[in-house]
């Protein structure tokens, strides 16, 4: 059976762009998200998210009438489910309500024949748990978990694993985990990605599956962690941690990544807990990484304040806000930690420069805490310590004289 009518459930960073890629491939597609912003937002063929390219798919998709967005589910022939994994309050447990409110809300619609796909990076188990959640709502299918291949309705766990920036390039080049409940799973989830994903659909299980995208991020994790304690212990060495990396990189097989202020976005710095809370014991190493990159933060912010304190009236200028290079999102940024600390401990004027963010663009948080953007050229004029916090860019492609009579902070070795 051809899928012609395909819904995403969560129409955020990557629910939105797959349900683009869909319409765009001639499907019709129904977006389902709880905000009425984001609903309406889409169906004027605007986006509320900065993606490369993303505003022209989108625009296109809704102005061919193959995208349309709504708040409450509708039937079709797949289901994506795209919604977040938070962790529940302050600590590092994850937070499935959002799975388990969008498994509720689209199983009233369900058919004999649907496909239901979670996306949303998941502990291990979880695709499970939406099986069980449907098939309380719906007693009159029959589902994998009891009726293997010839269930009524196929789940799979295909894990998204986009890079913020490319996801329309990876969304489409990207190998794909296809991890079915059962082979007939496994099977009907291809067909469905093959429809826009030009690499290979790997197929495993729903458990290996929501393994691999926890184990690629936490391998990511502690190659960063490394990377940060060999700087950390470079500082007081007294060697250049950056030529010490590119030194040992050209060992054939090393392959160390760049220590930075610390870890942020909302995945590297997250999932790796979601293994640490499923086997506290073992996860050790994935457990330390963690602790090890959420560190630096505090460690950069230690020689920021030793820097100003050499100045009688310090002007410290803090170059990037966002949570990595050339993006606009500030989300989980060690950046903002670092400079609202900064703020908070007085170490003299503080400024920043994000040059993908204009000041009225600020979320509301920061601008309570008075963080004043300004153009990098003012920035370095009047700073006497510059820290370099993100690697856009603009900054690396900064005339380099400018900096040689300040205090140069450069956590991402660009300078
Ligand atoms: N970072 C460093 N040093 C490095 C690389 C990154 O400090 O050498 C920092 C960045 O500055 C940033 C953080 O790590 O603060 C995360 O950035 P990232 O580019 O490593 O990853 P994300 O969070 O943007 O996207 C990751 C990707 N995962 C992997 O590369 C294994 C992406 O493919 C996933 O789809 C995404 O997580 C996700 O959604 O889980």
């Amino acid at each position: 059976m051809k899928f012609e009518t395909v819904s995403v459930i969560g129409l955020g960073y990557i629910g939105l762009p797959t349900a683009a890629i869909l319409a765009s491939r001639g499907l019709n597609v129904v977006g389902v998200d709880v905000s009425e912003k984001t609903v309406a937002t889409i169906n004027n063929g605007e986006v509320h998210i900065v993606e490369p390219d993303l505003d022209i798919v989108v625009r296109a998709a809704v102005a061919t009438g193959k995208l349309r967005a709504t708040n409450t589910p509708e039937p079709a022939h797949a289901f994506m489910v795209a919604v977040p994994t938070p962790f529940k309050g302050n600590n590092h447990e994850p937070d499935l309500s959002y799975i388990e409110a969008a498994a509720k809300s689209i199983a009233p619609v369900l058919e004999k024949g649907n496909l239901v796909i979670l996306e949303s990076t998941s502990p291990v188990g979880t695709t499970e748990k939406l099986a069980d959640w449907l098939k309380t709502a719906r007693p009159d299918l029959s589902f994998p978990q009891d009726a293997g291949n010839s269930a009524d309705v196929k789940i799979a766990h295909c894990p998204e694993r986009v890079l913020p920036g490319y996801v329309l390039q990876e969304l489409v080049s990207n190998d794909r985990v296809i991890g079915g409940m059962s082979e007939a799973c496994s099977e009907r989830a291809v067909e469905l990605y093959k429809i826009f994903v030009k690499a290979d659909c790997i197929i495993s299980n729903a458990r290996t599956a929501e393994m691999a995208k926890l184990t690629e991020n936490a391998f990511r994790d502690v190659n960063i962690a490394f990377a940060n304690e060999l700087s950390v212990i470079s500082d007081k060495l007294k060697i250049n941690v950056w030529e010490l990396i590119r030194i040992a990189n050209r060992h054939p097989r090393v392959n160390i990544l760049n220590p930075g202020p610390g870890v942020g976005g909302h995945c590297i710095a997250v999932d790796p807990w979601f293994i640490v809370d499923s086997c506290p014991e073992e996860a050790n190493i994935i457990r330390q990484a963690r602790h090890t990159n959420d560190s630096k933060p505090v460690y950069v912010i230690d020689k920021i304040s030793e820097a100003a304190d050499q100045f009688k009236s310090p002007v410290v200028a803090c170059l990037g806000l966002a949570f990595k290079a050339d993006i606009d999102d500030l989300r989980e940024s060690p950046a903002v930690q670092i400079v609202e600390s900064l703020i908070e401990r007085k170490v003299g004027q503080v400024i920043a420069v994000e040059p993908n963010i204009l000041a009225h663009e600020m979320p509301d948080s920061l601008t309570n805490a008075e963080i004043p953007l300004i153009g990098l050229e003012a920035a370095l004029e009047i700073a006497n310590v510059v820290v370099v916090l993100v690697d856009h860019k603009e900054f690396k492609t900064a005339d380099k004289s400018l900096f040689s009579t300040k205090v140069v902070i450069d956590s991402r070795g660009i300078i």
